[in-house]
């Protein structure tokens, strides 16, 4: 029997987290014959609601989990953790401008990056998928200086999926053969899904639809699908955002041999600034990944990447009294 994963969940009793922790117990992120100790984080008030949820991870009896741990306190969730996936985040109040929710944000993220530095294991793989989740990822690292930055993700992988399902929908193509999507940026309106290296099959992305159709159409349904399901289902997107955080912890766990959209450090790749989280297409394989190097870019891409990238950088402004350096 391997011995149990020490995973931390936070904003765990929060809707996002009702579907992940228990795809999670099933063995839908490291296996089915591995076993994990499961570290949930929520804040005093929710630990209540959190109890419940424990309730029915103990009803489910899933054979994989050795232990549940339900806490308020950061450093606790923390403890020797290996994977972590920061969902908790605080969200916007009534009144609250952009610079107030990043600044919100940015406090929770520099507490529990100080704890990761403290208490995890040295080896931890973060997600984060709390928004804003690129600057709250670039947060967190910048609190953690003993853990490696490329440790810190930020999830634009539900983003990459949608495009990915929108292509496949479009030309009538099973969703496994549209590969090579690309989402450039941050995970917001100023992103930037790339289909100009998607492959459909054998075929080039651009040889099956056309040119309008993306621009006027594909990028902004992806880029405005999150508020589309808030309008339709009176929440936002839950089950498909915890599908996307098992996906893009798995690959970078377990490796894959697709190219995957993940927020990480920017290393200046494609002119991008440095020290910002930026999606980039990446490889992953050993439990690490790489930004895939060396694309052609058309003005086009280039002028939306740098859109993407501004907006990052004025985030990063807004909260830099908070950045360790
Ligand atoms: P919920 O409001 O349902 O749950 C959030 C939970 O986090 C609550 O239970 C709350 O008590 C808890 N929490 C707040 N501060 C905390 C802290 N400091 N420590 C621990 N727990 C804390 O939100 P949910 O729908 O689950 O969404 C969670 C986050 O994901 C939000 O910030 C949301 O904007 C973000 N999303 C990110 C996506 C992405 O692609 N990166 C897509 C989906 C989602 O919108």
């Amino acid at each position: 029997m391997k011995k149990a994963a020490r995973i931390t969940i936070t904003g765990a009793a929060g809707q996002i987290s009702y579907s992940l922790i228990f795809r999670i117990a099933s063995g839908e992120f490291l296996g089915k014959d591995q076993p994990i100790i499961l570290q949930l984080l929520e804040i005093t008030p929710g630990m209540n609601a959190l109890s419940g949820v424990a309730m029915e991870l103990s009803d489910c009896a899933f054979p994989l989990v050795k232990e549940i741990i339900c806490t308020d306190n950061v450093d606790l969730a923390f403890q020797n953790s290996e994977y972590a996936f920061l969902v908790g985040a605080r969200p916007r109040g009534p009144g609250m401008e952009r610079k107030d929710l990043l600044q919100a944000n940015a406090a929770i993220f520099s507490e529990q990056g100080k704890a990761i530095n403290n208490s995890a294991s040295k080896s931890i793989k973060v997600i984060v998928v709390g928004n804003p989740a690129n600057t709250n990822a670039l947060i967190a690292l910048k609190n953690a200086p003993d853990i490696d930055p490329s440790q810190f993700t930020a999830m634009t992988r539900l983003d990459h999926n949608r495009a990915q399902s929108q292509v496949a929908d479009k030309t009538g193509s099973p969703v496994s053969s549209v590969e090579n999507i690309i989402i450039w940026g941050n995970h917001s309106a100023t992103q930037y899904p790339d289909l100009h290296h998607t492959m459909i099959g054998e075929k080039s992305a651009f040889d099956m639809i056309n040119i309008d159709w993306y621009k006027n159409e594909l990028i902004p349904c992806v880029q405005q699908r999150g508020a589309e399901i808030i309008k339709a289902r009176g929440a936002s997107s839950a089950a498909s955002a915890a599908n996307a955080a098992i996906n893009h912890m798995r690959d970078w766990a377990l490796g894959t041999d697709n190219w995957v959209s993940m927020g990480v450090l920017s290393d200046g790749s494609y002119g991008v600034a440095k020290d910002i989280i930026y999606s980039f297409p990446c490889r992953c394989s050993n439990g690490r990944w790489d930004i895939i190097k060396d694309l052609a870019l058309n003005e086009f891409s280039k002028e939306k990447m740098k859109d993407s990238e501004r907006e990052l950088l004025e985030e990063k402004e807004a909260i830099r009294e908070l950045l360790d350096d």
